[in-house]
């Protein structure tokens, strides 16, 4: 049983997360079936892709499934991880990729929306940034990702606080493209996908392969990288790491200790 519905019509390909009993957490099975849609889709002459949650969800995706995090000692995000390879997929497809957001984003589930090229969010959207909530060291990729995005600001905002940026602060930011009534969302969000379909998919492959290579322009000296990965060790070896999955599998806040 596949956890997405995949439809494709008018050459605008639609990849709905459709596991609401378990809010779309972006488990491998789950990632999995969106690889498997992008390339269904790429394959069968889409112009455009929509991800979208089923139609009234309240959560979009709760990020990477907790339970497939490793208990400690060993980087909870690395390059072959299934999150971290579904956002390396829709970065680099020659589509063009519209998240359509209703409900709440949490985790790297906010960094697959920002991996989109266009988000579309209605009033009860919401994107929460959480590595610290359960004591994460996020890549460097994913860093850079939001930074580039939404500036330093912003991005520290987001990974200090853990809190939830409403869909009116984020399209203000500029992090959402367009805040629409919940009711037009979906219309709204297949016009937009409507005209982009008609262009030419030569330049716009093009144009979004050129901007992918411009924004990631970031020289990163080896000794920088080096320098990134140690922190991030010290985060996922530590008692706080192990702490923060723990909690979250009790149901309990949890007590971090800085070490
Ligand atoms: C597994 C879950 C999850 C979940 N995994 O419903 O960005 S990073 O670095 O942090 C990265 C590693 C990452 O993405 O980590 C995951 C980040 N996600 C979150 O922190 C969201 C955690 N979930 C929540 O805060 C709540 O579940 C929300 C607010 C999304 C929904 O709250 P609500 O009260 O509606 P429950 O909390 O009762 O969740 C329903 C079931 O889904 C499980 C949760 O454990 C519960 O399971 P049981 O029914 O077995 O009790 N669940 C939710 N999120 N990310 N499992």
């Amino acid at each position: 049983m596949s956890f997405v519905l995949t439809q494709l019509s008018n050459d605008i390909g639609t990849i709905i997360m459709n596991n609401p009993e378990r809010l779309n957490v972006l488990n491998s099975a789950m990632v999995d079936d969106i690889l498997t849609a992008f390339a269904l889709l790429e394959s069968g002459g889409a112009r455009v892709i929509i991800i979208r949650s089923s139609a009234g969800a309240k959560v979009w995706s709760a990020g990477h499934d907790i339970n497939e995090l490793p208990i400690a000692d060993r980087d909870p995000l690395p390059y072959d991880d299934p999150l971290v390879t579904i956002l390396r997929t829709i970065q680099a497809s020659t589509l063009p990729v519209i998240a359509m957001i209703e409900g709440s984003v949490w985790g790297g589930a906010c960094d697959l929306a920002l991996s989109c090229d266009i988000l579309i969010g209605s009033p009860h959207a919401s994107l929460a940034m959480t590595p610290a909530k359960i004591s994460v060291p996020y890549n460097a990729t994913g860093i850079l990702h939001f930074i580039g995005i939404m500036g330093v600001n912003i991005a520290k905002e987001m990974f200090f606080s853990a809190q939830p940026l409403t869909a009116e602060r984020a399209q203000k930011l500029g992090i959402l493209n367009h805040l629409v009534p919940l009711d037009e969302l979906e219309s709204f969000t297949l016009e937009l996908a409507g005209c982009i379909a008609i262009n030419s998919p030569l330049s716009i492959r093009v144009v979004k392969e050129q901007i992918r290579l411009l924004a990631n322009a970031h020289p990163l000296s080896p000794q920088t990288f080096e320098r990134v990965q140690g922190l991030r060790r010290l985060v996922y070896h530590s008692d706080d790491y192990a702490e923060g999955i723990r909690a979250f599998k009790e149901k309990r806040p949890p007590i971090f200790n800085g070490s």
